[in-house]
């Protein structure tokens, strides 16, 4: 079975590559996991005191990955996306070039640095997201234990959670949450529309 320690040490060949960079551009998905995998990522190379830039896209084409491709980055990281289009990112970037982060089904694997829980055997659908694994990477990179709450954001945005409950690694990602007060567990409804909507309509 597959210990935390496990995606510790699959995620470390990434977080080694971010530390090495001194400039890094991170492309991240459209939606709220994408986002948070984003933020939780962007916040830990600033804290490194790397020059960082993001952009959001709502999908990866192969005239994206060469669009940006084109623009000379030094680094470039993909996170919620990027696993789905291994092949094309292999034959455009050098492995020095390109890492991943993601947690929909790969393609392949791959020469440059890249995190998957699919590898691992791990259900990137249900178990953790990408906002989780970026967390992980995180956590290898310095201090940034704090950041695990956005990883539940991502977890709860790609509605990871079974009748209400966080499963597998998102259940461990919680507890650190809980530990360090970043959290409070409370009953309410969790329906969709909770606050937006009549209860009706929820
Ligand atoms: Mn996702």
């Amino acid at each position: 079975m597959t210990e935390f320690a496990d995606l510790e040490d699959a995620a470390r060949p990434v977080a080694d590559f971010l530390r090495g960079k001194d400039d890094v551009h991170v492309v991240g998905q459209y939606d709220a996991d994408g986002i948070s995998a984003t933020a939780i990522l962007v916040e830990a190379l600033e804290r490194r005191g790397k020059q960082v830039s993001f952009e959001i896209l709502k999908q990866l084409y192969e005239e994206d990955v060469d669009d940006i491709a084109s623009r000379d980055h030094s680094s470039v990281l993909f996170v919620d996306v990027g696993s789905g289009q291994a092949e094309a990112l292999s034959t455009t970037f050098g492995v020095e070039e390109v890492a991943v982060v993601d947690h929909h089904e790969p393609e392949t694997e791959t020469e440059f640095p890249h995190f998957n829980p699919h590898f691992l055997d791990v259900d990137g659908g249900s178990q953790i997201s990408a906002a989780g694994s970026a967390f992980i990477v995180a956590d290898l990179m310095g201090e940034n234990g704090d950041l695990v709450d956005w990883a539940l954001v991502g977890a709860t945005g790609d509605i990871q959670k079974e009748d209400g409950v966080f499963q597998g690694f998102n259940e461990r990602l919680l507890e650190k949450a809980l530990d360090r007060g970043l959290v409070t567990e409370e009953n309410g409804l969790d329906l969709y529309g909770r606050t937006t909507k009549p209860l009706h309509r929820s």
